[in-house]
This record gives C-alpha cells, sequence and structure tokens, in this order.
C-alpha cells in the first residue's frame, strides 16, 4: 500500500474491489500526488457531504432552500465558459484516422505532454474517483466510465448527468471494458487547456478546464467522440440527438431522434409542450442532447439516452418556450455562470421574472437593468436530474432503449431552408444530415451568428474521420430492416425584415403532428427537387392565429438562388472531406443539382 492509499484510508472511504480500476486509480495517484483520494459512492448522505464541502471551499454558493430546495449556484473563471474546439483533440493512431474537421496529435507524444503537466497537479487537493454509468443499468448499450478529477464541481455535476457510484461498479462486474478519463483543473490558464481523446485506448484526458463538455468527461468525450468511434466498431451510433415521444390521442406512439446544434433547441424540443388545440396529444421526454442507437432482433433502430441529467442552456428559458424544464429546475440543480439576486434565487434574460431592480452578475458584480452587460452569460446553464421532468418518458428507464420511427435534422438559418421537408430515402437523409448547416452560437468559443457547416451536428463531437462517419451512416442501413424516415427542419427562418416567419416552441408540435403522419403513411406531401414536403391542406395550422397559407408558403419556399448558394458553400465541407467521402453521398449532390 503506497501512501496516498493510506491517506485515503484514514478517511474512510470504502475503494473500489475492480482489481484493474483500482491500479489505474493508483497509478494516477501516484502522477498527480493528491492529498486524499474519495472514492464516489453516489449515496444520498455523499452527496449532502460533498455540497457542504462544495460550499465551505467556496466552489458553490447554496441558493434560497425554501424557494429553490436542493439548488446550488457556480460561477465558473470568466475564461472558462464554453467548450474550446481549438484545444480538442482525437488523438488516434493516425492522422487519417482523425481526419480532416478534427484536431490530431500524435498519442503517445501527446500523452506524455498531458501527463507531464498533470504531474504533482492534486498536491494539496483531493482527487475524487467518480464511477459512472452511460445508459440504464443492465442495459446492452450502456457504457461504464470512471473520471478521476479535483473538481469538486465536476463530481457534484457528473453525480444528477450520469448514474454515478456504485451503481457503475455492479454494471461493470469484473469486466474491463470501461472508460479512463483524467481530468486535472490544473491554474485555468487557457494556455494550458486541452481535451483529448485517445479512441484506441477508451482514454480522455482533461486539462485546464472545469467547464461543461471540457470537464464532465461523461458527457461529449465519452459518449459522443469516444462512442462515436467505439460505435463504428461495434455496429452502432453515437449520435448528438434529443429522444422524444409523440403520443396521439388514440394512444398511438412514435419515438423521434433529432440533431440540432448546441444552443438551437433541442431541450425546448425535447420538452415540447402541445399547444391546446392538440388535445390528447402528449409529448414524452427520454433525452435532450444524446442517443445511442442500435438495430433491435425485430429490425427497428432503438436508441437509449446515455445520460441521466440535463446541461441546459439557462437564457431565454422561460414558462412559456420550455414550461418543462422549469418544473424541472426548481429543485435539486446545479446553476452556472447565470445572475444571483438578492433573495437567494436566479434570473437570467428571457426568465419569466423581470430584471431584477439589483443583482449579482455571472461574473459576481453589481447589475442593474439599465448595466450595458448581460447579467447571465450567454452559455450558462443548468444541471439538472431528469427524474424531476414532468414529462419524463417511463421508457428513459429502460434497459431495451425505445424504437426510433424518424430522424430529424435542422440548424439555425434565416433564410433558404423550409420549416419541414422530408428526405426520399434513406441515403438522400444522410446527405441531408451530412450537409447540415447552422449559424454558430455561444455554445462554443468564437464568433456567433455565422453559418458553418455542421454535419448532423457531429462537427465538434465526431471522433474519428467525419467521411467514414459518413460511411458508417450509409452502411447502418443494411442492419436496419425498418429504417426510420428522415426529415429536416428550420424553426429559424425569417421574413425580409428579420422577424420569425416559424412561432416556434410548442407550436412546433404542429411539424411532429406530420412527420407522425408521415410515419404511418397518414400525412399527405408533394414531391420537389428538395424532398417531400406538406402542402397547406396536409399541415394543421388549426388555432394558429394570423397564420396563413401565404405565411406558410414563404416558409416552405424553395428560392433557386439561394439553393445554387447554399451547394456551393456545402462543397467546402466536401472538398476539405473528398478522399474520405463515400460515393453515394457525392451522387446525392449530382441528383440535387439535376432536380434543381
Ligand atoms: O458544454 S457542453 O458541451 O456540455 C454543451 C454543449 O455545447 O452542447
Ligand atoms: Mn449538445
Amino acid at each position: 500500500m503506497n501512501d496516498t492509499e493510506t491517506a485515503f484510508q484514514r478517511h474512510g472511504h470504502v475503494p473500489a474491489p475492480h482489481p484493474e480500476a483500482r491500479a489505474w486509480v493508483m497509478e494516477m495517484a501516484d502522477l498527480t500526488q493528491p492529498d486524499r483520494i474519495f472514492w464516489c459512492d453516489g449515496s444520498e448522505a455523499e452527496k449532502e457531504a460533498l455540497y457542504a464541502e462544495a460550499v465551505r471551499q467556496g466552489v458553490l454558493i447554496r441558493l434560497n432552500q425554501e424557494k429553490l430546495p436542493g439548488c446550488y449556484y457556480h460561477r465558473s473563471h470568466p475564461s472558462d465558459v464554453a467548450r474550446v474546439e481549438q484545444c480538442t483533440y482525437i488523438c488516434s493512431e493516425t492522422e487519417v484516422e482523425a481526419g480532416p474537421t478534427n484536431n490530431w496529435s500524435e498519442p503517445k507524444a501527446m500523452r506524455s505532454r498531458l501527463l507531464g503537466m498533470a504531474k504533482d497537479s492534486m498536491k494539496g487537493r483531493t482527487m475524487y474517483v467518480v464511477p459512472y454509468l452511460m445508459g440504464p443499468h443492465g442495459s446492452p448499450l450502456a457504457k461504464v466510465g470512471i473520471e478521476l478529477t479535483d473538481s469538486i464541481y465536476v463530481v457534484l455535476n457528473m453525480r444528477i448527468m450520469a448514474r454515478m457510484g456504485q451503481i457503475a461498479w455492479n454494471h461493470l462486474g469484473m469486466g474491463t471494458d470501461f472508460n479512463r478519463g483524467l481530468h486535472c483543473l490544473l491554474d485555468l490558464d487557457p494556455a494550458r487547456r486541452l481535451i483529448c481523446h485517445f479512441p484506441e485506448r477508451n482514454e480522455i484526458i482533461s486539462v485546464g478546464s472545469g467547464y461543461g463538455g471540457n470537464a464532465l468527461l461523461g458527457k461529449k468525450c465519452l459518449a459522443l467522440r469516444i462512442a462515436s468511434a467505439l460505435g463504428r466498431k461495434e455496429g452502432w451510433m453515437a449520435e448528438h440527438m434529443l429522444i422524444m415521444g409523440v403520443e396521439s390521442p388514440t394512444g398511438e406512439k412514435s419515438f423521434v431522434a433529432a440533431a440540432f446544434p448546441s444552443q438551437c433547441g433541442k431541450t425546448n424540443f425535447a420538452m415540447l409542450v402541445p399547444p391546446e388545440e392538440f388535445k390528447g396529444w402528449k409529448v414524452w421526454t427520454v433525452g435532450d442532447d444524446i442517443a445511442w442507437m442500435k438495430p433491435g432482433p425485430d429490425g427497428r433502430l432503438w436508441a437509449i439516452n446515455p445520460e441521466a441529467g440535463f446541461f441546459g442552456v439557462a437564457p431565454g428559458t422561460n414558462a412559456k418556450t420550455n414550461p418543462n424544464a422549469m418544473r424541472t429546475i426548481q429543485r435539486d440543480t446545479i446553476y452556472t455562470n447565470v445572475a444571483l439576486k438578492p433573495d437567494g434565487t436566479v434570473w437570467w434574460e428571457g426568465h419569466d421574472d423581470p430584471p431584477p431592480a439589483e443583482c449579482l452578475d455571472w461574473q459576481g458584480r453589481p447589475w442593474a437593468p439599465d448595466s450595458k452587460e448581460k447579467a447571465a452569460h450567454p452559455n450558462s446553464r443548468f444541471t439538472a436530474p431528469m427524474v424531476n421532468c414532468p414529462n419524463l418518458a417511463p421508457e428513459a428507464h429502460d434497459p431495451a432503449g425505445v424504437p426510433i420511427d424518424a430522424i430529424i435534422f435542422g440548424g439555425r438559418r434565416p433564410n433558404t431552408v423550409p420549416l419541414v421537408f422530408q428526405a426520399f430515402n434513406w441515403s438522400h437523409g444522410v446527405f441531408l444530415g451530412a450537409t447540415m448547416g447552422s449559424e454558430t452560437t455561444a455554445a462554443a468559443s468564437g464568433a456567433v451568428g455565422q453559418v458553418r457547416r455542421d454535419p448532423m451536428a457531429m462537427l465538434p463531437f465526431c471522433g474519428y474521420n467525419m467521411g467514414r462517419f459518413f460511411r458508417h451512416w450509409l452502411d447502418m442501413r443494411k442492419s436496419i430492416k425498418y429504417p426510420p424516415r428522415i426529415f429536416h427542419v428550420n424553426w429559424f427562418r425569417k421574413d425580409g425584415d428579420g422577424r420569425f416567419l416559424w412561432p416556434g416552441y410548442g407550436q412546433n408540435m404542429r411539424v411532429l403532428q406530420w412527420v407522425f403522419g408521415r410515419c404511418r403513411g397518414r400525412s399527405g406531401a408533394h414531391e420537389t427537387p428538395l424532398g417531400w414536403v406538406p402542402r397547406f391542406e396536409d399541415f394543421n395550422t388549426e388555432g394558429l392565429a394570423g397564420f396563413t397559407r401565404e405565411t406558410f408558403e414563404k416558409l416552405q419556399a424553395m428560392n433557386a438562388d439561394e439553393w445554387k448558394r447554399e451547394i456551393l458553400q456545402q462543397d467546402e465541407l466536401f472538398m476539405n472531406l473528398y478522399q474520405f467521402l463515400p460515393k453515394d453521398l457525392i451522387f446525392q449532390r449530382e441528383l440535387l443539382v439535376a432536380r434543381l
């Protein structure tokens, strides 16, 4: 037994029984030299102790427990508020394997550089051992990860976002298939920030950031980057998709998976509340960010949500845009980088409450309604357990997952792209996903509001060569006897005066209803160069005040000049990937040009 081990034993925690995991933890502890090792068991008692410790350290502020029971508040370092794609690396054996859209670094050299940075970095600190399970216990799709971190904030977030503690050891048993994740805060210097993935080793090392997708290693790092690479090898798919159920008044249920880039309303869509006119229709939330999908023995595509919580964007969330989220975040929630009110509650731009007369902004500075800057950071977040969600689908806990009838791709596009259309077939659908574009948002650092290609919303999250990722999508068709129908949506189209043409939010139920009908061969459509589109009479506009046939035509309009420009823009990505691009996609492009 070495010194570190003795130190943690003095604190009375029971070490993991798993010999391989234990050996790796001890190896990392010898490297990072923490004063103390804390093995998380995921219990309620442990949760209380961790929150108390985080408050004592000033990492968290306890919010008003009468108004927001179990809720806490965190401010991250002002330079550490979003994912940083320029510091994110795929360290596969070869550069080709990472592909032209990822940063690549030679794994051996990068690994020793990272371990060098991690050396002694936990001196005087605690190393938390966070075993976690992605997916329902017992699911053949679920995966175990172990994150070692010196951030108590990360531990408490992981506790919400994943099934954490003993449950992970139970799932792992004596198996050796688990992801190794090492996370060190260092001094949060952006110049020493690196988020590195080693797909062949099933390993992640992240240093220099405490924020969201950079630090909660179960989320983007494991559940998307590493998992996408594993999925390609093992015949399944890890996708940046929400999962939701739609139930008709007669009790028919369909499940839908949808990919939109970060901050394009996945959480709002996943938790949608149908408008009043939709009596008897129900929407069920399964997940709001990630889907793991595998063909089932019945020939359909089955999906699980590997997460157990929501890491949602706070600004713009209110009782109108997302009433279910508002209910979800009233308790047991961690708020990050929002504004703090004097009564110990929180506020953000687009909150139901009017701007507070005074509060502290996300950096802790006094803020008043006449302040020039925003009170909450545009990428401020809530971390909330999914069990709080009033319309959580019971199937969210089902190890088998849910069968997917429709896949929806979408982006934030002020022009060019219609509200909704349907792909002719699977290959065409893959083409629609592969050519997706969206305006950039505050979820990643960098300029906001420029259209960039974001294939399947996976550009920042694909753990291998994007061209091969498209090939994998096309190949999956062979193992899915009853493939989901594929659709494309755009809630964000504007008129000449810059006003949104579509009300969005709950009204997106109308699009969902058309999709639901298409999956059952009921909704009508007509064929256009882009795909199948609803005619005005195919689309339910009942009760949608002031929405005319003319508005609908504008929303659905296909402008040939805009589409020529669009195809040229798509070419940029295609050129970049050219040598890896499946022929089918080039063929789909030719077909589109010919149809236009
Ligand atoms: O910070 S995260 O990467 O977890 C959120 C997002 O960008 O979708
Ligand atoms: Mn996301």
